[in-house]
């Protein structure tokens, strides 16, 4: 038998952290002892895992000793402040937030695009898992990329709520009934409802009249794609869906390559399906892609604007490839060939 780890779910209690736990299931990773963290509000809660009760614990400065690999979503603050203590003590941290994706020796990964990345864990004793809407939108550009170069990228985000944790899909639903009982929805999570509405808003704006979830999704790329030539535009939208972001991608490429072609690429890529036969009415949609862990691409055409132009939409489960699926992939490939012995 391998070797068997000790892991840490830091956020355990939330929207991530729950699938992460589910995902560590399911996908059979080498478990020894599994410690659930959260604030001191859930200390005492029990959560399953592989049909076992496990008591919640309050995250502390101590929390990691012992433990090998310890998988974070619980927000930046509590990353930033709590990644060093866990590498201090021997604890890799596969990080879910934006705390560490952009610091130079901490690595970016999207394993099926730069696993040879996550050697660079070393550095700090940190790995980041990027954020959802760049992971699925590099899981299906990456094989584009390496064929014939990407020169520029416009991506329309439409995104679930999921996406803003537990009360936001409670928002959601709160929300679509009390409208459809013809009551005054309260506003509790977002600026505006977001029932039956969409807000062009995700994350605070910056200066630069971008979302900050916009501009993560033009710098995590260029880290991922390591290429930053690439020109990126994005915007972000927050839909009333619960489950799967949606993305109309248009990319200019370097030297031609036609719809075919890309479709042939992508039907080899791995954690891609192609669903793409417009004469039955097949494209990727969000309730398919609920659930499932690869990304659905689909709508392939040549965009007759411009020469070298490709359009898709691409899709995919949020908490699962977008957060929880790919950190625990990202720590399968640290306990295979890093930690291991
Ligand atoms: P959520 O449902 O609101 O859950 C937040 C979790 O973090 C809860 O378990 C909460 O514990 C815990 N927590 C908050 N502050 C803490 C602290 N100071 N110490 C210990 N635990 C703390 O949110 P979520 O949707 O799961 O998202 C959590 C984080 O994951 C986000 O903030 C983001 O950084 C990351 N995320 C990343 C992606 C991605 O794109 N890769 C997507 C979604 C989320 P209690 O239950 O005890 O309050
Ligand atoms: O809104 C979404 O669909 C994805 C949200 C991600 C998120 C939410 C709160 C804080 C992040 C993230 O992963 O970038 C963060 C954060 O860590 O900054």
């Amino acid at each position: 038998m391998g070797k068997l780890f000790n892991v840490a779910v830091v956020g355990a209690t939330g929207a991530v952290g729950n699938q992460m736990i589910t995902c560590l299931e399911e996908r059979n990773f080498p478990v020894n002892n599994l410690k659930l963290l959260a604030t001191s509000r859930s200390a005492g809660r029990k959560l399953r895992f592989k049909g076992e009760e496990v008591q919640v614990e309050a995250l502390t400065e101590t929390s990691f000793k012992g433990v090998d690999i310890g998988i974070f979503s619980a927000g930046g603050a509590t990353s930033q402040k709590y990644a060093p203590f866990a590498a201090k003590d021997g604890c890799v941290v596969v990080d879910n937030s934006a705390a560490w994706r952009m610091d130079p020796d901490v690595p970016l990964v999207v394993p099926e695009v730069n696993p040879h990345a996550v050697a660079k864990y070393a550095d700090k004793g940190i790995i980041a898992n990027p954020n959802c809407s760049t992971i699925q939108m590099v899981v299906a550009l990456a094989p584009i990329h390496r064929k014939v170069g990407i020169k520029r990228i416009v991506v329309s985000t439409y995104q679930a709520v999921s996406g803003t944790g537990k009360k936001a899909i409670d928002e959601l639903y709160n929300q679509t009934k009390a409208i459809l009982n013809f009551l005054e929805p309260e506003k509790r999570v977002y600026p505006h409802r977001i029932a039956f509405n969409c807000l062009p808003h995700i994350d605070v704006f910056l200066d630069n009249g971008y979302t900050k979830e916009e501009m993560k999704m033009v710098n995590e790329t260029r880290k991922i794609l390591e290429d930053d030539s690439i020109g990126i535009t994005a915007t972000t939208v927050r839909v009333p869906v619960f489950f799967s972001h949606s993305e109309s991608v248009n990319v200019e490429t370097r030297h031609p390559i036609t719809p075919e072609e890309v479709r042939a690429l992508l039907e080899n890529a791995p954690g891609v399906i192609v669903a793409d036969d417009p004469s039955k009415n097949l494209y990727p949609m969000a309730i398919d892609a609920a659930g499932r862990d690869e990304t659905f691409v689909g709508r392939i055409r040549a965009d007759e604007s411009v020469s070298n132009g490709i359009n898709l939409w691409i899709v995919s489960d949020n908490i699962r490839k977008g957060a929880a699926t790919n950190a625990v992939q990202i720590a399968e490939i640290l306990a295979q060939n890093y930690l291991g012995s």
